[in-house]
């Protein structure tokens, strides 16, 4: 028999064996999505940073991160560049509301689908986007209020003056969590709010901001509402550099519920945090795998949240996950 033959017979017998035998299963791709983060300002974000890598690991998904340094320019880039990469899913937190209409215009074009983590965007067509997961800050603005209306009745008759540090010019936390706490704190006597101004979240512009607001207002300056724990922290340095007890001479409402709120609760700096959960990293790598598996999908999905007084601060502290 020639070697040619041999060579034959065992190839056909080879492609004979292979035939009984099912092929490998083929390995599932693993889902890949471009992320773009808002940038690394707070407390919070780090802690969401941190949820989302870690979901993705656990689900074994790539994920591709950008962090945009808080950027628009540097979001809407990098969501072009996973339009070029091809990539399963964008998701992303737009730092701002405004201005995302033209880009996600390409990703729908690209047949990309886009799912919004944290923060809102105010487009013309909602179908640019498959869901938006995140908190509710207009009701965590009006929880902010409500707690100050009832520290106000254990002090009838007295006016209290209010300073506030917003957020990011323009950001859906900014603008939703100021017009909750106006509304419910509209037309109470004892309320009354001296200055507004933002503090871009960070602690450095929130002592920056508050450095200010006591230049001009000094002891008359009765609360301190902060869109978020960092620029309330970055605030309790101001007060207590010009020699105020913060949480004290000065009642400060915060929202987020980070340890840094915690440890200032305890230390009697801070009176209540509202919480806003950042773990929003194994919702999203959930609705990503059901938006690629064509599932139905909520447009809105919003996490539950409480609200911590500093009387229960110390005994919360040590269940707190971010
Ligand atoms: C809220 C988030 C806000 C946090 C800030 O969901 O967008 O941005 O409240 C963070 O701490 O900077």
């Amino acid at each position: 028999m020639t070697a040619q033959r041999r060579t034959f017979i065992a190839a056909a017998a080879f492609l004979m064996a292979g035939a009984f035998t099912t092929l490998p299963a083929l390995a599932a791709k693993p889902l890949v999505i471009g992320f773009s983060q808002v940038g690394a300002e707070s407390e919070w974000r780090t802690a969401n940073t941190v949820s989302i890598k870690a979901a993705a690991k656990q689900a074994g998904v790539t994920l591709k991160f950008a962090d945009a340094q808080q950027r628009q320019e540097n979001q809407v880039k990098a969501i072009r560049s996973f339009i070029a990469q091809k990539v399963d899913v964008i998701a992303f937190s737009p730092v701002v509301e405004s201005g995302w209409d033209t880009v996600l215009r390409e990703a729908k074009a690209a047949k990309i689908p886009v799912i919004l983590t944290d923060r809102d965007v105010n487009v013309a067509d909602k179908s640019l986007y498959v869901t938006l997961i995140g908190s509710d800050f207009v009701e965590e603005g009006r929880k902010a209020g409500r707690w100050l209306v009832d520290y106000a009745k254990k002090q009838p008759g007295k006016t209290l003056n209010i300073v506030e540090l917003q957020g990011t010019v323009g950001s859906a936390p900014a603008i939703d969590r100021k017009a909750g706490f106006d509304e419910v704190i509209k037309g109470n006597p004892q309320l009354k709010v001296l200055r507004t101004q933002t503090g871009e979240f960070t602690r450095a512009k929130g002592k920056e901001v508050m450095e200010a607001f006591l230049k001009a207002h000094g002891r008359s300056i009765n609360v301190l509402f902060a869109h978020n724990d960092d620029m309330a922290i970055g605030a309790i340095q101001a007060i207590e550099e010009a020699g105020l007890k913060p949480g004290k001479d000065i009642a400060i409402v915060s929202i987020d519920g980070v340890r840094g709120a915690f440890e200032a609760m305890i230390a009697g700096k801070l009176n209540v945090s509202v919480e806003c959960s950042p773990l929003l990293g194994p919702q999203l790598m959930q609705a990503a795998k059901d938006v690629v598996a064509g599932k139905p999908i909520a447009k809105r999905i919003v996490t539950e949240e409480r609200v911590f007084p500093a009387e229960i601060a110390a005994k919360e502290f040590p269940n707190r996950k971010y």
